[in-house]
């Protein structure tokens, strides 16, 4: 038996954007969908954060929810775990979004063991005061296959070049043949533990991040990666000495929120016409351009700052580093992520 493990889908992330909003759906009209009927996949589990918001939801988000998500998969055989951005409080996962929206499915906001296609399954949700001596007795006591869940370990890369330092240890899980599970949303594991990862794109700092879902067999114990190709952020080098921009393809523009990064501008007029064209074009999302002032020779800081500063994360980061104090330099850059995180999350 084969079942579709996703994770992470925050559907109204962003705000509610409905750019963001049109490239997940994108997803499941053009990858998830087509490939689970076409391969006669009836069960789906999701390991977590089905929604975005913890508190409340937008409307739009939920009709867009409901008519693309949950009436599409009302007939299979669903199993949600309930992740942090499902959870109203953050000391209990009992009021979760969807107890409340999808009340129908399997919802596990309690750890449990279940058994799916004969394989036993111990089933982790994300762990807070409440549950966190259940899970850890569980993890110590339970005989299971494998482990799903929305957890967070510690040492394993969230984003690029974020390390968690914060939550359970790794050996906790060593007794299990494989654990899956959700919350980070880059794909990295250690042989055992596997971070599935998102299967979109969300922030800048998902760029060049491989997104996709997966398929559990259960005959074979076998997990599949199914790639998403779709992305939605896309950065250009900008060169006129190198490169010719006259019949440059902006298609790969289309739909998208684009950086361009300028290493050399010789022609002004050139780079205008070439910056109208892409409005002209090609339905941008969102335009910014980062000027690179290595021409001007200025310091190695400055450089550094306007090569490696493509996004706010970066930014923060690369400050912190250049910081001269005697605080935990890796607690700070946490802090700040967290903050950055937390100030993305806040109502417009
Ligand atoms: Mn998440």
């Amino acid at each position: 038996m084969k079942i579709a493990l996703i994770t992470d889908t925050h559907l109204g992330a962003r705000n509610d954007n409905p750019y963001y909003a049109d490239y997940f759906y994108k997803f499941f009209d053009t990858i998830f969908f087509p490939y689970i009927k076409k391969h006669n996949i009836n069960t789906i589990i999701h390991l977590g954060d089905i929604v975005d918001r913890r508190k409340f939801i937008n409307f739009k988000t939920l009709q867009d929810f409901r008519k693309k998500f949950v009436d599409r998969i009302k007939d299979m055989d669903v199993h949600i775990i309930v992740g942090n951005h499902d959870t109203y409080y953050k000391n209990t996962n009992e009021i979760n979004a969807p107890r409340e929206l999808i009340n129908h499915f399997n919802i596990y906001d309690n750890p449990i063991k279940i058994n799916i296609g004969g394989m036993d399954m111990l089933i982790l949700p994300w762990v807070n005061s409440t549950n966190e001596e259940k899970t850890v007795m569980m993890l110590e006591q339970e005989t299971a296959d494998i482990v799903l869940g929305h957890l967070a370990i510690k040492g394993f890369e969230m984003n690029n070049g974020y390390m968690s330092d914060v939550g359970l240890e790794r050996h906790m899980f060593r007794r299990f043949e494989k654990v899956l599970t959700g919350h980070f949303h880059k794909k990295v594991d250690d042989g055992q533990i596997y971070y599935l990862g998102s299967p979109y794109e969300f922030m800048w700092s998902d760029y060049n991040c491989p997104k996709g879902f997966h398929i559990l067999d259960t005959e074979t114990r076998e997990v599949e990666r199914i790639k998403n190709p779709l992305t939605i952020h896309h950065k250009i080098n900008y060169n006129d000495e190198l490169n010719d921009y006259s019949n440059y393809d902006y298609s790969q523009c289309k739909d998208k929120f684009v950086k361009l990064i300028v290493d050399k501008k010789k022609d002004y007029y050139l780079f205008d016409k070439f910056i109208d064209d892409m409005y002209k074009k090609t339905n941008v999302y969102d335009l910014k351009i980062i000027e690179d002032y290595s021409d001007l020779d200025a310091s190695t800081v400055a450089d550094d700052i306007a090569e490696k500063s493509e996004d706010t994360p970066t930014l923060l980061e690369n400050y912190i580093n250049q910081t001269e104090t005697k605080l935990d330099k890796n607690r700070l850059k946490t802090l700040m992520k967290s903050l950055y995180t937390e100030a993305g999350d806040v109502e417009v």
